[in-house]
């Protein structure tokens, strides 16, 4: 039995990091002596040659929502030719119905035992889900070697503006996933593994994994990819501890809650290689964090930034605009919080309604849900659904560009207060709005005068 897994998409910002969802039910299949390839049309391959050359038995499809149709056109493809086709991942696993009317089978939750057992018991039709696995250290770790690491390793240079800020512009990265599940609600969140417990790999599992990653591809750099590396500090420290004994000599970074941070823990991490900490801010307005259901504080939020910078490791973070009930007051509370603290990076997304979450029951509730919409839209600026009708969309949008352009500053003047200089002379049409931000931020010309001056001085001779 062969079988190919395929990751569809033609939109290159999606193609940041390598499918690792695809590469555990490879590494699975794998050990169970099944064949199996991986076609990732994000990272450029062509389905129907890679499906011509290989002559699957099986083919299985992961899409999240706006790469849904993409998705549905492969398996389009892979029907065309006669393949029984399978579709499992965010999308398919809360829209099952919908997923159904483009493939054979459709797999919900989890997909490494479900998958082996559609080839196993030969099942062609329907919708099917198998029980969490409780051990995942029994899965092998990701097929890295059937996964396009070649491009990949490459994102920073690819994507500069994505959560690999810490990353140094030339080195080659990778990403980890080394729990699975999140003991929290938040509102906008599609918490695929709700309902079930959070579970982890081991310590030992996880420092063997990235050593054998940096061997095999020479990274320099890994991120965590899971919702919270920090929530389970006793694991994070055994693992930090192991990097520091195997002296692991890598950078890395993960994702955090405010709240699960504390300077002991950040000492430890900064000593075993943690550079960066994203964290979902969500909000500069406490009305905002409590209609998320995030359990945070504007105060820890604020904290945070400051533990980090204590310690050096940049703070990174993703702030929500646009969420229900919010006014633009309140965004103005998250614009103030981004201009007063000094983040360098940071992702500021409008309130999406992902289908399974609470946002979309509240959107369907509210009747706010258009007539039409296409999948596409859901990438966290365009969304279809608009969720804070008191906002209006154009004074929103001016209001992230402001920031926008304001991150942009520290970021240049980091590197180069020069540089980003000559920009804004560049684009006069922003040289108002510069010149509006630098005179509201009075710390930042500081910073930037006195790296200037630094920077000049270590030109000299
Ligand atoms: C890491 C991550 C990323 C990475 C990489 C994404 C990727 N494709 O791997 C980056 C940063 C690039 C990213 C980008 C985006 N992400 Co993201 N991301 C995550 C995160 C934190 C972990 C994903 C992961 O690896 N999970 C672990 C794997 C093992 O789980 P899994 O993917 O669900 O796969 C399992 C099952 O679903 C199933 N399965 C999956 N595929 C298939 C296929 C078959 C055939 C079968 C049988 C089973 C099966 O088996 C797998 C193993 O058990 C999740 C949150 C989360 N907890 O999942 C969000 C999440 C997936 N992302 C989300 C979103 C919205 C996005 C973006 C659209 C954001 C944007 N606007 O740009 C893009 C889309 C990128 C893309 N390529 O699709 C949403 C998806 C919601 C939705 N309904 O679509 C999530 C759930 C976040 C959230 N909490 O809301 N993301």
């Amino acid at each position: 039995m062969k079988v190919a897994l395929i990751n569809p998409g033609t939109d290159q910002k999606y193609a940041v990091q390598e499918p690792l969802n695809l590469g555990f039910l490879a590494s699975f299949l794998q050990a169970n002596g099944v064949d199996v390839i991986i076609i990732d049309e994000l990272a450029g391959q062509d389905i129907a040659r890679e499906l011509e050359l290989y002559k699957p038995d099986i083919a299985g499809l992961t899409a999240t929502t706006p790469l849904a149709d993409d998705a549905y056109r492969a398996a389009g493809i892979c029907r065309e030719m006669g393949i029984l086709t399978v579709m499992g991942g965010v999308h398919a696993g809360v829209m099952p119905d919908e997923a159904l009317k483009h493939v054979n089978v459709v797999v919900k939750g989890e997909g490494e035992t479900a998958l082996f057992d559609i080839i196993r018991d030969d099942i062609c039709g329907g919708i099917i889900s198998r029980p969490y696995i409780k051990d995942i250290d029994s899965i092998p770790p990701p097929a890295r070697h059937l996964l396009q690491m070649d491009f990949y390793v490459r994102s920073k240079s690819r994507t500069p503006h994505s959560y690999l800020y810490f990353v140094p512009t030339e080195a080659k990265t990778a990403s980890v996933l080394t729990s699975r599940g999140c003991p929290y609600s938040c509102i906008y969140c599609h918490n695929t593994w709700r309902g079930t417990p959070t579970r982890y790999n081991s310590p030992e599992r996880v420092v063997s994994e990235i050593a054998d990653i940096k061997k095999d591809y020479g990274v320099e750099t890994i991120f965590f990819i899971e919702d919270n590396l920090f929530v389970n500090k006793k694991r994070l420290r055994a693992i930090c501890e192991l990097m520091i004994d195997n002296n692991l000599n890598v950078l890395w970074g993960g994702n955090s809650r405010v709240d699960n941070i504390d300077p002991e823990i950040l000492a430890l991490a900064k000593k075993a290689g943690c550079r960066q900490i994203t964290f979902g801010f969500e909000s500069g307005s406490q009305r905002v964090l409590d209609i998320l259901k995030k359990k945070t504080t504007v105060l820890q939020n604020k904290q945070a930034i400051e533990l980090c910078n204590e310690v050096g490791i940049i703070p990174q973070g993703t702030f929500i605009v646009g969420s229900p009930m919010e006014t633009l007051e309140d965004v103005r509370l998250t614009m103030k919080f981004i201009e007063e603290s000094n983040i360098e990076s940071a992702g500021i997304c409008i309130a999406t309604p992902y289908p399974g979450t609470q946002l979309w029951d509240w959107a369907k509730e509210n009747n706010l849900m258009p007539e039409t919409y296409a999948w596409r839209d859901f990438d966290y600026l365009n969304t279809p659904i608009n969720l804070s009708p008191a906002i209006p969309k154009k004074e929103l949008m001016a209001l992230i560009e402001k920031v926008n352009i304001l991150l942009a500053i520290r970021q240049k003047g980091r590197v180069n207060v020069l540089s980003a200089i000559k920009d804004i002379v560049r684009e006069p049409s922003k040289v108002f709005t510069i010149l509006e931000s630098l005179i509201r931020n009075p710390r930042l010309v500081i910073n930037l005068t006195k790296r200037f001056i630094a920077q000049v001085f270590s030109r000299l001779p």
